[in-house]
């Protein structure tokens, strides 16, 4: 697998069912000094290129990568941003999850920031003569990067309903002293809930009062943005 980042930098396991894999892990923000003189990552970052100054300026400022021998039986935890290039060193079946959440959320909005400010450059010499520009760098975005600015309010807004009903079920539980030890192990704990819910807040916040968002046209929105963010605060 080439050097990456997982999709909107989650974090992910992968377990490996039968095989051999090496992994070469970089800690987010080591892949600033992987770069060309571009800014683009290398597809292999053991190429003998990268020692070319004239190519990769900054590589001699990176660390050696963490190296990983994953056996078969075992699983892998990448962190969110975590750069890797993966080897299969025999025939290998593993299976992969990719999650964020209220510990990560706020990496993805940083990601999704740097994805649209990347297509805004890109295509800046059109800003004038395109009159729904702003509308342009959206779609280009979500063809690229899988989601645009609209899509990740949806997001953030079904995360976060879901975490005020797990609030709301939770008082009525301790309300009524119910305790009904199934329900405590399928959804989060409480404690958990107002943890996402916190962290969603300051990046609604945050999308709500940017103006790349503030440009698109948010009538379709249900709630709105401001409507949402009232009614998590009071949750809270
Ligand atoms: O198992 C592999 O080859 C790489 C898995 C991986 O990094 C990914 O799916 O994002
Ligand atoms: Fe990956």
């Amino acid at each position: 697998t080439p050097f990456h980042a997982d999709v909107f930098r989650s974090y992910s396991w992968s377990a490996n069912i039968c095989g051999r894999k090496k992994w070469l892990l970089y800690p987010a923000g080591q892949e600033e000094f992987l770069k060309d003189c571009h800014g683009n990552l290398p597809f292999d970052v053991t190429a003998p290129d990268l020692r070319d100054k004239r190519i990769y300026p900054r590589f001699s400022q990176s660390q050696p990568p963490l190296e990983i021998i994953q056996e078969s039986g075992e699983i892998v935890f990448i962190p969110s941003g975590w750069h890797h290039q993966v080897y299969n060193l025999e025939d290998t079946i593993s299976i992969n999850h990719n999650w964020v959440n209220g510990c990560n959320v706020a990496v993805m909005w940083c990601f999704l920031q740097d994805e649209l400010a990347a297509v805004q450059r890109e295509i800046n010499q059109w800003k004038d003569p395109v009159d729904d520009w702003h509308l342009q760098c959206q779609l280009i975005m979500k063809s690229c990067t899988g989601i645009d600015y609209k899509e990740f309010y949806n997001f953030l807004k079904v995360i976060a309903e879901n975490r005020i009903s797990i609030l709301e079920k939770g008082l009525d539980e301790e309300s009524s002293s119910r305790n009904d030890s199934k329900a405590a192990i399928s959804t989060l704990g409480m404690l958990h809930a107002v943890f996402d819910l916190k962290r969603t807040v300051k990046v609604l916040s945050s999308l709500s009062a940017n103006e790349d968002f503030r440009k698109l046209d948010l009538t379709s929105l249900s709630p709105s943005p401001e409507a949402l963010l009232q009614h998590l605060e009071s949750a809270i």
